[in-house]
């Protein structure tokens, strides 16, 4: 590290347009060599091996871009959120039970009994909704004991959630989610055009309504009418792919969820006509999920008949039904993966890029 004096001038060959004639150069801080990483690489370094050296992988300014379009993008949903009456609200991370399955929980040692990590706010930003808090919104990260080694899962990610009272049914909620995200995208785009960011060029410019695609006709373009089955990469991606063809759009819902595909999902509103749907959805780009929610049940009758249909004791789950017997507005949310649109806005081909310091199954450490 080194501190110059010296004459500004402008140049047309530098890169910046200027360049600097020093008069004076003072070493502040000695670097050891040789550097475990080039901070100029032509050709791209392993994963692994940039990981292992993030703090001099980061000094690239091609990676360096990655965090400022992280930093608009979480500025822009803050400001897309306020403007709409919406409060940012911190739920705990350490908690008794989860909400999204046992397989992905990280239990903690908590003094004489168990704790686990957050893999969502779900159950608090609930039980907000019954303390008359109707619009909230939390940006925080959660945890996920996830075994696969894919490139788009974490271990630890920023969990974007939203939650809102009275609703304009399922769909009103998916509109609330679409124009927050298409604030949030223009303002990214100012903000990294202002600065001469290249990843602003990245940004798309989409218009609501976002194309609404039932769960059963994506079964049917998948060659597999009524079959029931969750999604897989490969499905999202086909899926993806035939929405950028039919509507030339990267952003889509999958509306109507099967009861049998969110058996697991005692918080999701079965359909009272229909009982073998949900008013579940996921949001998707360019055939990734990058958010999924919808209608609550917040029927406490209800829930309770969920808790048992998932093999789940909801006497564990004291603290969270309480705010249903009291009055419990009907509501619904959302939790965004950001890190995963990060992912794709950056063009990257591996979520763990979109992390300053990554975690996985295999990587605690820096
Ligand atoms: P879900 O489990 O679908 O829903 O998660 C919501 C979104 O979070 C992101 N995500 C992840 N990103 C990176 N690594 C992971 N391991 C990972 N797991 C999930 C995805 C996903 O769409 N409580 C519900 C949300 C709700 O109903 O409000 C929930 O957590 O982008």
């Amino acid at each position: 590290m080194v501190e110059v004096e010296g004459t500004v001038q402008r140049s047309e060959k530098a890169q910046r347009g200027v360049e600097l004639l020093p008069s004076r150069v003072t070493v502040i801080s000695r670097a050891e060599v040789p550097l475990p990483l080039g901070v100029i690489d032509k050709v791209g370094a392993e994963l692994d091996t940039r990981f292992n050296h993030r703090v001099i992988d980061l000094r690239k300014p091609s990676v360096r871009a990655i965090f400022e379009l992280r930093s608009a993008l979480l500025a822009g949903f803050r400001s897309a959120f306020l403007s709409r009456d919406f409060i940012e609200i911190e739920t705990p991370k350490l908690l008794r039970e989860g909400a999204e399955g046992g397989a992905t929980l990280f239990p903690v040692d908590y003094f004489e009994t168990r704790a686990y990590l957050a893999q969502s706010p779900q159950l608090y930003k609930q039980m907000l909704m019954s303390a008359g808090f109707e619009r909230v919104f939390e940006i925080a990260p959660a945890w996920r004991a996830e075994p696969s080694d894919t490139v788009r899962h974490l271990t630890e990610f920023t969990s974007l959630d939203l939650e809102v009272a009275y609703p304009e049914g399922a769909d009103g909620l998916r509109t609330i989610l679409e124009e927050v995200l298409v604030d949030a995208l223009r303002s990214t785009h100012q903000e990294l055009a202002a600065r001469k960011n290249p990843l602003a060029s990245n940004i798309p410019d989409v218009r609501t309504p976002f194309p609404r695609i039932p769960f059963a006709r994506a079964e049917e373009w998948l060659g597999r009418p009524g079959a029931e089955q969750d999604f897989g990469s490969e499905d999202e991606k086909a899926i993806g792919a035939r929405v950028q063809n039919d509507f030339g759009v990267p952003f889509y819902y999958l509306i109507d969820y099967p009861t049998a595909v969110k058996s697991h999902t005692f918080y999701a509103q079965r359909q009272d006509g229909n009982p073998r749907a949900t008013w579940y959805c996921d949001l998707d780009f360019r055939g990734w999920e990058i958010a999924s929610g919808g209608l609550r049940e917040h029927r406490i009758d209800r829930l309770r008949e969920n808790f048992v249909a998932a093999g789940l004791d909801p006497e564990r789950f004291g603290g969270y039904l309480e705010a249903f017997r009291y009055g419990m507005p009907p509501h619904g949310g959302f939790g965004f993966g950001v890190d995963r649109l990060i992912t794709l806005l950056a063009g990257l081909s591996n979520i763990r890029e979109a992390r300053l310091f990554p975690r996985d199954r295999y990587r605690l450490d820096p």
